[in-house]
């Protein structure tokens, strides 16, 4: 019914994951060379997926280019909160007040702009690493520090280390604690236990917290997503941050909720934040929320066989390497260090000896060396040409 085995070309689409990855990866230009033409490589690097939007988004928001007229645009009618607010209350049992909902062109300007109006003069930012960049990027934007906390990796299997975490989130200038929820880089699904730790962490330091859960609607089939609004139902500096996305494949959309409970920041917010949305873009998102679960079901199952079937192949190919399935996310986080030192350039070494784009190494902050990060959101058959490269390279190093 829904073809994810389908190849489709991204050529002249201004597209990221084929045309930006020199300078987002290698920080170069296009006159950066590699032994592969550039529809050569295997792709598996920035988040967004290899597949087609659902059809019931195409028509949402062919539905909308037949109004013809794309004038200003903010959400106004309700039925859009009615249906977001369905989907969160049908998958996760969990549900939030109208007025709470602000949107955004994507929950990164949001991160830089919340921790703008939260953090003061010098005031810091925690977060887990590894951790996905941007939340660095948005205290640096801020000029504000940053406070770590490296997750605790046993056999692959990655936990939050809560004696170092209390410890940092105790320091006074702590004010404002990132989660992400479910976690990128390493897959992981906070479980309720894990989620009411960090509760007593952020209560008991009065933090503000933002849970990032761009990626909760992307579970491993016998998973569960639980929103920290759930664990902390009465706590007012809490923002919530989800979006259709990830979930189907709408990154270049760039429409996001942002749910803020605090009234003084959703004032503060709607007072400086550029309210406006694109009409495209909420049609697609209302389209996906009414109508996406079964094509996200299907890609879910998809998505789970690319995660075995890599599990399989790495075991076969690359005995040394550890992994484990990623929870949630279409992403696989590979730990190669017994094949390379922490020195190595994990993103040029593949690029240049597989042809295959990736991210890894430094890209996650810290406490991040020596691993790749593989976005198998693909068509099978590009996923196992893409493993075959990956193995033969390393075999071969
Ligand atoms: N938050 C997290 C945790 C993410 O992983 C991403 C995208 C975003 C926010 C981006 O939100 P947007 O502004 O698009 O709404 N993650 C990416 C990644 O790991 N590689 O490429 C994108």
């Amino acid at each position: 019914m829904y073809d994810f085995d389908e190849i489709i070309d991204r050529r002249n689409t201004n597209s990221m994951n084929t045309d930006g990855f020199r300078q987002y990866i290698f920080h170069a230009d296009e006159t950066m060379e590699f032994p592969y033409k550039d529809e050569e490589f295997i792709r598996m690097w920035i988040a967004d997926m290899e597949f087609a939007a659902p059809d019931v988004v195409i028509e949402g928001i062919q539905k909308r280019l037949d109004k013809r007229i794309f004038g200003y645009s903010q959400i106004f009618d309700k039925e859009y909160y009615n249906i977001f607010s369905k989907w969160c209350k049908d998958r996760y049992d969990w549900s939030f007040p109208k007025q709470e909902l602000v949107m955004s062109n994507g929950i990164i300007p949001a991160l830089y702009e919340l921790v703008e109006y939260i953090c003061k003069e010098d005031e810091k930012v925690l977060f887990l690493t590894p951790s996905y960049a941007y939340f660095k990027y948005a205290a640096d934007h801020n000029d504000k520090g940053i406070v770590c906390s490296d997750l605790i990796n046993k056999d692959g299997y990655y936990t939050i280390d809560f004696e170092d975490l209390e410890k940092k989130a105790s320091d006074k200038k702590t004010t404002l604690f990132i989660l992400c929820n479910p976690h990128n880089p390493s897959g992981r699904v906070w479980t309720k236990d894990e989620l009411e730790s960090l509760s007593q962490i952020i209560q008991k330091n009065d933090m503000w917290v933002i849970s990032d859960e761009i990626h909760c609607d992307l579970l491993r089939c016998n998973k569960n997503h639980i929103p920290l609004g759930k664990i902390m139902p009465d706590y007012n500096k809490l923002i919530t941050c989800m979006a259709p996305s990830k979930t189907f494949n709408l990154a270049g959309l760039m429409i996001s909720n942002i749910i803020i409970r605090n009234e003084a920041l959703r004032k503060l917010w709607l007072k400086r934040h550029y309210n406006f949305d694109n009409p495209l873009s909420i049609a697609a998102a209302q389209a996906a929320y009414e109508k996406g679960a079964p094509w996200l079901e299907a890609l879910k199952e998809y998505l789970d066989k690319n995660f075995e079937l890599t599990k399989n192949y790495l075991k076969e190919h690359l005995p040394k390497s550890k992994f484990r399935i990623s929870e949630a996310t279409y992403l696989a986080w590979v730990d190669l260090n017994e094949y390379f030192t922490p020195e190595e350039d994990l993103p040029m070494f593949f690029a240049y000896n597989a042809g295959v784009l990736l991210e890894g190494g430094n890209m996650f902050v810290q406490h991040s060396d020596g691993f790749i990060r593989l976005n198998l959101a693909c068509p099978r058959s590009v996923l196992e040409e893409g493993l075959k490269r990956i193995c033969e390279a390393v075999n071969n190093k």
